[in-house]
């Protein structure tokens, strides 16, 4: 079945940037792209259905490459609390932060996990994504990661959106193994990300390396376990000191290194040789207040591809618009609206190893795209928030919300 789109203008995002068809058409064949160009050049034919997209700017679906969006509870509270004078140290002490995550994480049930989680993701849903990549990393056991997994999944099947499951199961270390930190390495790489994986439940396997974390020798651990299993890496890098974890990330040819305030030139040239995506993650930075910004002209200088993703997360960004962080890498990172938009469609594509199907309108690639009622496509990084008018197409259908 064959459908033609037009009246509208298309921002193709090819190669990374606006690659702008005024007065273009699009041409969709059941999921994918079959033609597309200035709608003068429109090719002849019977089609199923055709649509008038009223002027509107066309962008390829957005794609959020990191989020955490299932967990159990919300922080708010702690929010709260450090608002009025108590220290992150002393709600650590009561057994707040990631942990109390962990306890409201295993607590829930799988249904009770989908509820809660499809809310916040349908909140993205309706900012336009279309792809969507949701790690576990809040059960740390082999039963409540499997949970979480399982729940990732679940939404991908139900809602109108692509999920990648990733596997954090190296995130924090369980109460179970305080002060045990290599066994805890150990399980995760003999029976946990062999089962896990086995079962079909991951599609990239990310770790925490963070001095509060795990060392980049326990990441490595982890990283050979993903690579004997088939599975590409991800890892959670200089979000609060160098320890190098993103030149670690490179060596294993990983798909992304995320956070990266505080990586070096010497990291940027050994993910930029290895094709490993830089993915910033403005609203932990905002969240966080931290003062540290990522090296943009080293990530620009060597050309390593920028992606920008919401974090989405109880504890560090409880970011539930895409759009916003655009704005967010624009006005705390002084990236460009287009190089913002690129981070969160082509090279966020290429983040999660799905840059040759999705991430672009081209011929051959899905069609998944968003119709704005905007004036420019830089109206996607200016609006702080809010609704804007639009339709929303995945895998050729519309799901508008
Ligand atoms: N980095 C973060 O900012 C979050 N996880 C991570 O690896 C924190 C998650 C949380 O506080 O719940
Ligand atoms: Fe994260």
């Amino acid at each position: 079945m064959k459908t033609l789109w037009q009246h509208c203008h298309v921002a193709t995002m090819a190669d990374g940037k606006y690659s702008i068809i005024e007065d273009a058409a699009m041409v969709t064949a059941g999921v994918l792209i079959e033609w597309i160009g200035p709608r003068s050049q429109a090719p002849t034919a019977d089609y199923a259905q055709v649509h008038d997209l009223q002027g509107a700017w066309v962008t390829p679906g957005l794609i959020d490459c990191h989020t955490h969006t299932v967990f159990g509870g919300n922080r708010s509270g702690e929010f709260e609390q450090r608002l009025e004078g108590v220290s992150y140290a002393e709600i650590a002490a009561k057994g707040g932060g990631i942990a109390s995550t962990v306890r409201a994480t295993r607590a829930a049930t799988e249904d009770e996990l989908f509820v809660s989680a499809e809310k916040r993701l349908r909140s993205l849903l309706r900012d336009g994504v279309t792809t969507v990549e949701i790690k576990s990393g809040y059960g740390l056991d082999l039963a409540n990661e499997r949970k979480m997994l399982r729940v990732a999944r679940r939404l991908g099947e139900t809602l109108p959106v692509s999920v990648r499951a990733t596997c954090l199961a190296a995130h924090a270390l369980p109460p179970e193994y305080k002060d045990r930190a290599d066994d805890y390495i150990e399980h995760i790489c003999n029976e946990m990300l062999p089962a896990l994986a086995a079962e079909g439940l991951v599609d990239a396997v990310d770790a925490f390396c963070e001095y509060l974390a795990f060392s980049p020798e326990q990441v490595e651990r982890v990283f050979k376990v993903a690579q004997q299993l088939g599975v590409p890496v991800k890892l959670h890098a200089e979000q609060l000191s160098s320890l190098h974890g993103s030149s670690l990330a490179a060596r294993y040819q990983a798909l992304s290194a995320d956070h990266l305030e505080f990586m070096t030139e010497e990291d940027a040239i050994a993910m930029a040789a290895s094709g490993t995506v830089a993915v910033l993650l403005p609203g932990a930075f905002y969240f966080l207040r931290e003062t540290q910004l990522p090296p943009m002209e080293a990530l620009r200088k060597h050309g390593v591809k920028i992606a920008i993703a919401s974090d989405l997360n109880p504890g560090t960004s409880p970011a539930l618009s895409v759009r916003l962080m655009l704005n967010m890498a624009c006005t705390l990172f002084r990236m460009t609206p287009e190089e913002a938009l690129a981070g969160a469609t082509q090279h966020a594509a290429t983040a999660l190893g799905m840059g040759d199907t999705h991430g672009s309108l081209e011929v051959g690639k899905v069609a998944d795209f968003v119709a704005w009622q905007i004036d420019r496509p830089a109206d996607l990084a200016y609006w702080l928030g809010g609704e804007l008018d639009k339709r929303v197409v995945r895998h050729g259908v519309d799901v508008t919300v």
